[in-house]
């Protein structure tokens, strides 16, 4: 099994597990640029490399078409991931976003895209050290070229790409088992209209239970509580990148952020395309002007595969939040949940005013605080995380890393 995988500079199952010691973490292969192939490798006849620019709106159609038709699905089919071409923008061209990692192949003779996958740099910590790494996301394949060891090809070509740029460490995430996940999540799905997530077979209606009684649980209130709560705005993105820091720094492994990717992250919307938001962050200013906490989530949507009466599901995904309540010399852990839960409540009230029909989380960061308490409920899907090139310990929980995919 994993005929590729077992060829790649990543840690095999079974592996340092004869020792309970912590090992020294690092790379597994070290590589200069200058040993790196200037050629993609060879794709099977009729197929050829393309790069997609994404700023020309056509090649970023192209590219929404894939995913929109052959991207990530449940168990059942059910379901499909449903990218917006804004939320396709957002994920993959943050500061320093590279044309050359948006990577696809198509038919030599249509030229039609038939696969296609993704890079982003990420500066990554582990611990106490810092990658210069990136972020490997949006592997897709159209159903028509699946099972022909495609998926291989793909993956060598974008590492050829980042190792081009100096990058030799990457991360990615994804529901299947892979060799070897560093840590792995659970998603949590709060329903907001629990109505049409039964109607199309998202949520159950548990035995004893009536729908009224189930969207009477569901009920969220019409006004949020925490006082001095408000829209960021771009005067807040130096108090929020600098709380942001801090409360991620208890966490072994987490992206670093400067001030533009806090803006890009957190305040990507353009006041002119407000049906094309795609995040949504609200912060706590006290009597002082001081930002104390803030709250973030962002949108995607999911195609409904064959219903009668709905196509999509908007579902909101908690991204990042802080709070000064976590960051005290002495950890008040009651405090705290109680900060958290508020801030989750109040962004649940916006999700709510949005339309969106279930808020998603997944088992990291601090959400253990709050979910069950908000009325999250653990999905059926996992999310593994790994590292590619660098051995380190396992991550127990308190991953921080976007709730993606
Ligand atoms: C996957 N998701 O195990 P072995 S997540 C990694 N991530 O290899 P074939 C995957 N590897 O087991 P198909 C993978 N899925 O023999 C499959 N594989 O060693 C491995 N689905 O290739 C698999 N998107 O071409 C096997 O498979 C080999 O035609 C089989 O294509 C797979 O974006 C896929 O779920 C997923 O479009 C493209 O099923 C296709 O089935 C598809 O015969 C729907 O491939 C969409 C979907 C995946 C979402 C994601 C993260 C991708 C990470 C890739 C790894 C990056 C490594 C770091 C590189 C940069 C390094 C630097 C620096
Ligand atoms: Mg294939």
């Amino acid at each position: 099994a994993y005929k590729f995988w077992a060829t790649q500079p990543v840690p095999k199952f079974g592996e340092e597990q004869n020792s309970n010691e912590p090992f020294e973490e690092g790379p597994i292969k070290i590589q200069t640029v200058d040993e790196i192939s200037k050629n993609p490798p060879p794709l099977i006849d009729g197929f050829e490399w393309a790069t997609l620019d994404l700023l020309d709106d056509a090649q970023l159609k192209e590219v929404w078409e894939l995913l929109n038709g052959h991207y990530v699905e449940d168990d059942e089919a059910m379901f499909r991931f449903n990218y917006s071409a804004s939320i396709l923008k957002w994920a993959m061209m943050p500061p320093g976003w590279k044309k050359e990692w948006h990577r696809g192949v198509r038919a030599s003779q249509s030229k039609k895209l038939v696969a296609f996958i993704a890079a982003i740099p990420v500066e990554l910590r582990i611990r106490d050290k810092v990658l210069h790494a990136s972020e490997v996301n949006f592997l897709c394949i159209h159903k028509k070229l699946r099972s022909k060891r495609l998926a291989p090809v793909l993956i060598k070509e974008i590492t050829r790409l980042c190792n081009l740029e100096g990058v030799f460490q990457a991360i990615y995430t994804g529901g299947i088992v892979l060799p070897k996940p560093i840590s792995t999540c659970r998603y949590y799905h709060r329903a907001i209209n629990w109505q049409k997530l039964y109607d199309v077979g998202f949520s159950p209606l548990p035995a004893n239970s009536k729908p009224q009684f189930q969207i009477r649980k569901y009920a969220v209130p019409e006004r949020t509580s925490t006082r001095g709560l408000r829209e960021m705005q771009k005067k807040d993105i130096a108090a929020v990148q600098s709380l942001l820091t801090r409360y991620l720094s208890k966490y072994d492994m987490a992206a670093t952020f400067d001030k533009h990717e806090v803006e890009h992250w957190l305040l990507h919307n353009k006041k002119d395309a407000p049906e094309d938001q795609v995040v949504w962050t609200y912060v706590v200013e006290d009597d002082h002007k001081n930002i104390t906490d803030f709250v973030s989530f962002y949108c995607l949507e999911s195609s409904v595969i064959n219903h009668p009466k709905h196509s999509n599901i908007k579902a909101a995904y908690l991204f990042y939040y802080a709070t000064e309540v976590g960051l005290t010399a002495t950890l008040d852990k009651d405090a705290l949940k109680a900060r958290l839960n508020a801030l989750v409540s109040d962004s649940l009230v916006y999700c709510k005013q949005y339309k969106f029909d279930v808020y998603n989380a997944l088992s990291l960061m601090d959400n253990g605080l709050f979910l069950e308490d908000q009325k999250f409920g653990p999905g059926d899907g996992q999310l593994h995380y790994y590292l590619f090139n660098y051995r380190a310990n396992p991550i127990a929980g308190g991953v921080d890393k976007r709730n993606r995919l």
